[in-house]
C-alpha cells in the first residue's frame, strides 16, 4: 500500500508522523472517511468541502486547494488500484513543541490512507441491529462543536465503549437538552407513518454526507422528509429505524434499550431507500480511472 503525506508517496511501513506533531499530542487536526465504489469516489467534492469547513473552523490553514486536495484523493486511488475501498483523509496542525499552543506548527501535515472497507458483518443487514442510549453526551456547540470531524473522537469513542459493554454495536447519543443527536459514527433517522424523520443539525448531529444522500433519495421517492427534534419516545415508537455512514452506509435498527422497534425486522421503507443508495453508489462519483 502507498500512503500519500505531504505530498509524497511512502510504503505502509515508512508511512510516519512525529511524536511532536499536534494531532497525536493534542488529537488537533481534521479528518474524514470517504468511500470509492466501482472505480469512483463517492460524494468526493462535498467530502472536501466539508475537510475546508471543519478547517476553517479551528482556523487551520490546509496548504493546498480544494481542487488539489480532490485531485491528491483519486491520485492515491489509482496508485493502490483501488475500485472500491475506504479513503482516511486527515489534516493534522503538524510539528510543534510539548506545548499546545498551535503557532508553533508551521506546516500542517496532509495523509491519504487508501484502504479495503470494513463492514459490520452481512448478518447483521439482513437481521437489523440493536442500539442503545449511553450516558456520554454529544458535545455542546459551545465546546467542540459536533459538526467538526475532529481527530479528537474520544467523545464518541467513550459513547461506543459504553455501548459495546452492553452488548450492543453502536450507540444513541444524546445532547445535553436530552434530545437525540446521532450515534457515534452515523446519523440516525425513523420512520413514523410514512414520513422519513431526522434530527436537525442543531441536536448536534454530524453534517452526515449519507444523511444528505438519503434525505435526497427519500425526496425523490415523494417520501416526506423533516427534521425534528427527537426524543427517546419517538424512537421507541418509530415504525421503523435505521443509521447512516460512511462506513456502514445504511444500517436497519430493530432494538433500541430493549424496545422493539416496529415488527423487529428492517421496514420496507428503509429496505427501499437502502436498494436506491447500492444503485447510486454505483453509477455517481469522481471516476479514478479515466
Ligand atoms: N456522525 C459521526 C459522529 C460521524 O463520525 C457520521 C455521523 C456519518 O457521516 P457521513 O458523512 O460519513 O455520512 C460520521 C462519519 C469509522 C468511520 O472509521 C466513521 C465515519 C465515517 C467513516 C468511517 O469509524 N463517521
Amino acid at each position: 500500500m502507498k500512503v500519500y503525506v505531504d505530498g509524497k508517496y511512502y510504503n505502509e511501513r515508512e508511512a510516519k508522523v512525529s511524536v511532536f506533531d499536534h494531532g497525536l499530542l493534542y488529537g488537533d487536526g481534521i479528518f474524514e472517511g470517504i468511500r470509492a465504489y466501482n472505480g469512483r469516489v463517492f460524494r468526493l467534492r462535498e467530502h472536501i468541502d466539508r475537510l475546508f469547513y471543519s478547517a476553517k473552523a479551528i482556523l487551520l490553514n490546509i496548504p493546498m486547494s480544494r481542487s488539489e486536495m480532490m485531485r491528491a484523493v483519486v491520485e492515491t486511488c489509482r496508485k493502490n488500484r483501488i475500485r472500491d475501498g475506504y479513503i482516511r483523509l486527515l489534516v493534522t496542525r503538524g510539528i510543534g513543541t510539548l506545548g499546545l499552543n498551535p503557532k508553533r506548527c508551521k506546516n500542517p501535515s496532509v495523509i491519504i490512507i487508501a484502504d479495503k472497507i470494513q463492514l459490520y458483518p452481512p448478518a447483521l443487514y439482513q437481521r437489523g441491529m440493536e442500539i442503545i442510549t449511553v450516558p456520554t453526551v454529544r458535545n455542546l456547540h459551545s465546546a467542540v462543536n459536533p459538526a467538526i470531524k475532529s481527530l479528537n473522537y474520544l467523545n464518541n469513542i467513550l459513547a461506543k465503549i459504553e455501548a459495546n459493554n452492553a452488548g450492543c454495536e453502536e450507540a444513541v447519543m444524546l445532547n445535553a437538552n436530552g434530545y437525540v443527536a446521532e450515534c457515534t459514527g452515523d446519523n440516525l433517522f425513523i420512520v413514523k407513518k410514512g414520513q422519513v424523520l431526522t434530527p436537525p443539525l442543531s441536536a448536534g448531529a454530524l453534517y452526515g454526507i449519507t444523511r444528505q444522500v438519503v434525505i435526497e433519495l427519500a425526496e425523490k421517492a415523494s417520501l416526506p422528509v423533516a427534521e425534528p427534534d427527537l426524543t427517546r419516545y419517538d424512537l421507541f415508537n418509530a415504525d421503523e429505524c435505521f443509521l447512516t455512514g460512511t462506513g456502514a452506509e445504511i444500517v436497519p435498527v430493530v432494538k433500541i434499550d430493549g424496545r422493539v422497534i416496529g415488527n423487529g425486522k428492517p421496514g420496507p421503507i428503509t429496505r427501499k431507500l437502502t436498494a436506491a443508495y447500492h444503485a447510486l453508489t454505483k453509477v455517481s462519483g469522481e471516476p479514478i480511472y479515466e
